[in-house]
């Protein structure tokens, strides 16, 4: 499990872009989004760069890797 907090995250549509984005360099990976607490939780195989990457890619700013 790979924890990053994530900055800009507002509502389900960030919930479902930040999801879909890494959803989309890892089909098989569980990704779970607390919009109170700004937490990504990922469970992947992906180097924490990629989906750094991939979070960043769809607009939102990764403040740590927790
Ligand atoms: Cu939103």
């Amino acid at each position: 499990m790979q924890t990053f907090k994530v900055d800009g995250m507002t509502c389900g549509g960030c919930v479902r872009g930040v999801t879909n984005a890494i959803k989309r360099i890892d089909p098989d990976s569980t990704v779970d989004v607390d919009l109170a607490t700004k937490t990504v939780k990922v469970e992947s195989a992906l180097a924490a760069k990629d989906i750094v990457g991939a979070i960043e890619g769809a607009g939102f700013e990764v403040l740590a890797k927790a």
